[in-house]
């Protein structure tokens, strides 16, 4: 497989999260991994130009996904918590779009795309073809690319920059097997054209 990037073309960054990392509050296993992964993705969009969104999961101190409210995650993502911020050590370009999501206490929101302008965004910019990676596999990147091929999207799974949370061993494997039947072309940093 080999893609040529060219305009039309957007890197998408799922979450790259202190509070996904290991460390954090909801830690994803090997999700530091993603970042080295994603930095080569970012070098290679920013020397074409082509657009960058670094999605946020963005929660109240109150959300209703957090266990003392009744839901399935230990707090995490706190809007403005040292939790919240992206990773340090990723090369988000100042110029990226941020979409901050799940902001509301009595909804969650997994994709990137419920209850955000990301659709408008990316229309707005000329975006056709979308390149998603980072965290978590089962979840947020899931529920992202699904929401981007529903939207029209050609889209992209970049498989060395995502890792799953696991919850029940093989949902990681799940979502990547759901993702391609849906019509999601995985990729690897190689399969870049030159
Ligand atoms: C996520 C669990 C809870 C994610 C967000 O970013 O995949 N997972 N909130
Ligand atoms: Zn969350």
């Amino acid at each position: 497989m080999s893609v040529r990037l060219l305009a039309g073309d957007a890197l998408i960054l799922v979450d790259i999260q202190l509070d996904f990392l290991p460390g954090g509050s909801l830690a994803v296993p090997r999700g530091d991994e993603v970042v080295p992964a994603l930095n080569r993705y970012l070098a290679v969009f920013r020397g074409l130009t082509l657009p960058v969104v670094a999605t946020r999961d963005w929660h109240p101190p109150d959300h209703c996904s957090f266990r003392e409210q009744g839901g399935i995650w230990p707090p995490h993502c706190v809007a403005g918590s040292d939790g919240a911020r992206f990773a340090p050590l990723l090369d988000l370009p100042c110029e990226a779009h941020i979409v901050s999501k799940a902001t509301a206490r009595e909804k969650d929101a997994y994709s990137g795309f419920e209850g955000t302008d990301l659709d408008d965004w990316l229309k707005r910019a000329g975006v056709r073809r979308a390149f998603v990676g980072g965290l978590a596999t089962d979840y947020c990147v899931l529920n992202t690319v699904r929401d981007a091929l529903r939207l029209g999207y050609a889209t992209f799974l970049l498989l060395d920059a995502v890792r799953a949370v696991d919850v029940q061993a093989g949902d990681g494997e799940r979502a990547i097997d759901e993702m391609r039947r849906l019509g999601a072309e995985a990729i690897e940093i190689g399969d870049l054209a030159a």
